[in-house]
């Protein structure tokens, strides 16, 4: 019976075995990882646009190559996803309808705008540098379409992290405007980063099941401490303020003691009323639908070959 089916899952799972597309899952995991894949997949395809919108302003034709790799490499990542998540039975254009007509999210942090090149900086430093911390786990996570997916994807993160650092190095170290405007990118980005791990644990409603299924390896408020462990010294390498009064060292947790994110004006942006939701699933729709003749032509085109061959 089922009950048996599941314990012989969850044995594998604690035995730490991948599982692949076609063994036998429970109804709810393939659903948990849809909806995480899929999330994940829209991140990095939405993600383009913050850093798109500086492509034609970049300051030197050498960030402007650097900054059109990146980009590029999050369309890859965002493909590599879709493919990943459709292994589960869902289809790419699903996927897109479910974000197209809000049932399903994309990361919190690319509903803020990219006001100034600073901001390129800190989207690289501190965007890509929760992302990695957040995916270098998940290479281990149980499903083997994700965890290999994740295993590339943690190559190029790491590239821009780096490419963003080496852009708040500049600016920090720059005209006092320059550092001021690297000052006011971190101010901006700091708190939204931290909500990229997802509410506390106390409010986390997909973490204990998605622990003991090992889809998820670490608890959002675990991640979201490492990372400010990795990041204030970073900072402070910079020359930079982490905007949090409370920032103190704690000797015996040997972490940070830091302010947590304004929780409810995170819970307004994943309900859509952040700055920019309208403006990026605007954008989203006009190239689903810019592109619509492609698909149409692609099908009919299949139907005539298949038609030729005499299907
Ligand atoms: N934004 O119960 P939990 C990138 C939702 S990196 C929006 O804790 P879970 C690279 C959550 O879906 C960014 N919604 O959920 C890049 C749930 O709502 P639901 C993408 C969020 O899944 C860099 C509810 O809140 N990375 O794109 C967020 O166990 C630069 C309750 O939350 C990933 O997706 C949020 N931040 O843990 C690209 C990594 N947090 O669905 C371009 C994979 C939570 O029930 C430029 N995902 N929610 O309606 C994960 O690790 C997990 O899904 C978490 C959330 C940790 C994000």
């Amino acid at each position: 019976g089922t009950e048996e089916l599941e314990a012989a899952f969850q044995a594998r799972i604690d035995n730490n075995e991948r599982i692949e597309p076609k063994d036998w899952m429970p109804e709810h995991y393939r659903k948990t990882l849809i909806r995480m894949m899929g999330q994940h997949a829209h991140s990095e395809i939405v993600g383009q646009l913050p850093e798109g919108n500086w492509i034609t302003r970049a300051p030197t034709l050498e960030r402007k190559q650097i900054l059109l790799a990146k980009v590029q490499d999050e369309a890859g990542h965002g493909l590599y996803l879709y493919s990943a998540a459709e292994t589960l039975g869902v289809t790419r254009d699903d996927l897109t309808e479910q974000l197209l007509s809000g049932k399903m999210k994309y990361s919190s942090i690319f509903n803020y705008p990219t006001l100034n090149w600073a901001d390129i900086g800190a989207v690289g430093w501190l965007v890509d540098g929760a992302a990695i911390m957040n995916q270098v786990p998940l290479q281990r996570t149980s499903y083997g379409p994700y965890s290999r997916a994740m295993i590339r994807i943690c190559k190029e993160e790491s590239f821009h992290q780096r490419q963003g650092f080496d852009i708040m190095r500049k600016m920090a170290n720059g005209t006092p405007e320059q550092r001021e405007m690297a000052q006011d990118a971190l101010n901006r980005f700091w708190y939204p980063s931290l909500m990229m791990f997802g509410p506390s644990d106390k409010e986390s409603v997909h973490s204990d099941q998605s622990m003991k299924w090992r889809i998820k390896i670490n608890t959002n408020d675990e991640l979201r401490q490492k990372f400010v462990d990795q990041t204030v010294p970073q900072a402070e390498f910079l020359g930079l303020s982490v905007p949090d009064d409370k920032l103190a060292w704690n000797e015996e947790k040997g972490g940070y003691d830091f302010s947590e994110p304004d929780w409810n004006e995170f819970f307004q942006v994943i309900k859509g009323n952040g700055p920019c939701n309208e403006e990026r699933i605007e954008a989203r729709r006009k190239a689903w639908d810019d592109g619509a003749w492609f698909r149409d032509a692609l099908t009919a085109h299949a139907e005539k070959q298949a038609q030729r061959r005499g299907e």
